[in-house]
């Protein structure tokens, strides 16, 4: 039996607005344990890790809260490299988008040692591809793909062992919508395959799911980076940094169902969940029911 592994990392230092340091405990709030467990799933929560507090100092050299962002996916990274060795997907509960740096960065480690090849869906309205020198903030979770990129600050860069975690070609976007003007020439530069709203709009969630998991096989290892402001405000508005015109809750479900489908989901980041800009914990309650469709929990059965 699969077991999962829940991780909690409650903090907020790579963004500028309080509150996704609540996340965790919101998604335990909003039963994320007793769901899995109720399909049929070994979870094991292992709490929360610790780590320095958010300083709320204005950035140095283009970045905020550096030292700060370091310690955390430090401590990301060792649990998420633990969980990965122990043969359990770790579930990452954020805290906000930076952290993908220390998970992301785990689990490319992990897959050259099993020879595994990795492939990573990004659902976000942003592309997170900022670096220091471009940055209009200065908040890492902005920057965490290019840190996977291997173009960040250094002390961010090169955790999977490689000068680089990933390739442009092993990460794909969903659901961007809102991308800084210096971003848009990195996307160009690099070749990164955003499947923005507008390509959803007019090609449809399955067809653009459908060009998004064509490479994944047998030897792939499927890791998503789910933040929750990839859906429309509306539906959460429990994040920290909305972009309205997000998926319907119909195309998002689908979006999960297909990455499903895949079998090949070994890992898992939920983050940017804000509790205290939350309507009674709706955001978190949504994130357990989309992780639910993640881990096969379609309405028939397949
Ligand atoms: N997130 N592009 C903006 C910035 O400050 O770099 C927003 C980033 C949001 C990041 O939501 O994970
Ligand atoms: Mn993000
Ligand atoms: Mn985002
Ligand atoms: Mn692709």
């Amino acid at each position: 039996m699969k077991t999962v592994s829940l991780i909690g990392a409650p903090t907020d230092v790579g963004a500028s607005v309080r509150g996704a340091g609540m996340g965790p405990d919101a998604l335990r709030v909003a039963g994320l344990y007793e769901m899995l467990r109720g399909h049929g799933l070994n979870v094991i929560d292992h709490g929360n890790l610790a780590g320095p507090p958010t300083p709320w100092t204005p950035p140095t050299a283009g970045v905020r809260h550096l030292e700060e962002v370091v310690a955390w996916n430090r401590a990301v990274f060792d649990r998420v490299a633990a969980v990965l060795a122990a043969g359990q997907v770790p579930l990452l509960m954020g805290g906000d988008h930076c952290l993908a740096i220390g998970s992301v960065s785990a689990v490319a480690r992990h897959c050259r040692y099993a020879k595994k090849k990795l492939r990573v869906i990004w659902l976000d309205a942003h592309s997170d591809v900022n670096n220091p020198h471009i940055s209009p903030s200065g908040n890492v979770h902005g920057m965490p793909v290019s840190c996977l990129l291997g173009d960040g600050p250094k002390p961010l860069v090169g955790w999977s062992g490689e000068p680089a975690a990933i390739t442009p070609a092993d990460i794909d976007f969903i659901g961007i919508r809102s991308v800084d003007a210096h971003e848009k020439q990195a996307i160009a530069q690099l070749g990164l395959q955003v499947f923005d709203m507008r390509h959803i709009d007019e090609h449809g969630m399955r067809n653009t799911m459908l060009e998004a998991l064509h490479d994944v096989d047998e030897d792939t290892h499927l890791h998503v980076s789910f933040d929750l402001d990839c859906l429309d405000p509306t539906d959460a508005p429990g994040v920290g940094t909305g972009v309205r015109g997000g998926p319907t809750y119909r195309e998002m479900q689908l979006c999960m169902e297909m990455i499903a489908d895949t079998g090949r989901m070994g890992s898992l980041d939920v983050v940017e969940i804000n509790p205290a800009l939350d309507v009674r914990n709706r955001t978190a309650e949504l994130a357990v029911e989309f992780v639910a469709s993640l881990f096969g929990a379609s309405t028939l059965a397949r």
